[in-house]
């Protein structure tokens, strides 16, 4: 919880319209940066030239964009600097992050005045550094609290906007199949304001499997230990790179729970997918039951949703134990909280 939790909006609103106009604005995405991220700092990026023409804008990641970040940020115009210095600007907003790690190497500097944005569930909440947050667990995307905050801003919603936002919001709420009644009318409020057309925003978000990603999902599967669990099925395995893809792969196999690391010289990311029905049946929470647990195993931290989050560390002899931990975990979860009828 912020530290103005429940004044936070009002608070964060009236610290926008008083700073950022002249000041020098990071919109800051973590590793990797997925559509959310990217989404929402593109339509943040957008509204703030804008309403505050004497701010200088920049969009920053931690190490690299994800290829689908990357196409949209082409499409819609925009570049992302990739490890910025934060000591650069006058004001950070983090956009999808929820622990400092994940902007690892760049140190945020605790001293000016961070801005977080955010969905995820974590116990290391990157909010306790800052007076002005936007976080809640429940929305679907960044992109519907960056929606929320426009409203608020009195923003008009462009088609640039629309789309960037759309894109956050359809790739996090896995093309609307987690998706509430207020992100569906998130969703409709963006394409009555807009001229979108629906269609092509999804066009944007195709993606064709690239060649080391088939591998990577292939190597996966020829590597997976299975462990049946009264009548849930979790698999874990191991890759060289891709380990989030190869385990949404794995759950489309017919996997309920799937843990897939990676390792790369002295760090070790472990990510993970869980099926709604497990989800729906015995309100395990792959985030709270098993990541942040196994995040400290291999010496990191451990975060995400429900029903897909990882952890990263940088104990990488301790792989193996931490899967074998994750497997135990789950199974003693599931003793103690069994399908329900
Ligand atoms: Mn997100």
């Amino acid at each position: 919880m912020g530290i103005l939790s429940g004044l936070s909006m009002k608070a964060l609103v009236n610290f926008l319209k008083k700073s950022v106009d002249g000041g020098k604005i990071l919109l800051l995405c973590h590793h990797n940066a997925d559509l959310d991220a990217v989404g929402s700092a593109i339509a943040l990026s957008e509204v703030f030239k804008e309403k505050f023409p004497k701010a200088q804008v920049k969009i920053g990641v931690a190490e690299s964009v994800s290829k689908a970040g990357s196409k949209l940020l082409a499409e819609l115009g925009h570049e992302a600097a990739i490890n910025p210095n934060p000591t650069d600007f006058d004001i950070i907003i983090t956009l999808d992050i929820s622990t400092p790690s994940q902007v690892s190497p760049i140190q945020l500097p605790l001293d000016k005045p961070i801005v977080v944005i955010d969905h995820h569930y974590s116990n290391q909440k990157l909010e306790q550094f800052t007076k002005y947050s936007l976080t809640d667990e429940k929305a679907a995307a960044t992109g519907e609290l960056v929606y929320r905050l426009l409203t608020e801003l009195k923003a008009k919603i462009t088609e640039k906007i629309g789309s960037a936002l759309i894109a956050s919001i359809i790739t996090d709420s896995a093309h609307l199949r987690t998706a509430s009644p207020i992100t569906f009318r998130i969703i409709a409020e963006i394409l009555e304001k807009t001229k979108i057309n629906f269609h092509s925003v999804l066009a944007l978000l195709e993606e064709p499997l690239d060649l080391s990603k088939k591998i990577a999902h292939l190597k996966a599967a020829q590597r997976l230990k299975i462990h049946r669990i009264n009548d849930w099925v979790v698999v874990t395995s191991t890759v060289s790179s891709h380990e989030a893809s190869a385990s949404r792969g794995l759950l489309q196999l017919g996997a309920d729970v799937t843990l897939v690391a990676a390792t790369k010289e002295d760090q070790v990311r472990i990510s993970g997918r869980a099926r709604p029905e497990i989800i729906q049946k015995t309100g395990f929470h792959l985030a709270r039951d098993v990541m942040i647990k196994i995040g400290e195993t291999i010496g990191g931290t451990g975060g995400g949703h429900n029903a897909a989050a990882a952890a990263n560390g940088p104990l990488v002899e301790k792989t193996e134990n931490a899967l074998k931990e994750a497997v135990k975990l789950i199974r003693e979860y599931l003793r103690i909280h069994p399908t329900k009828a």
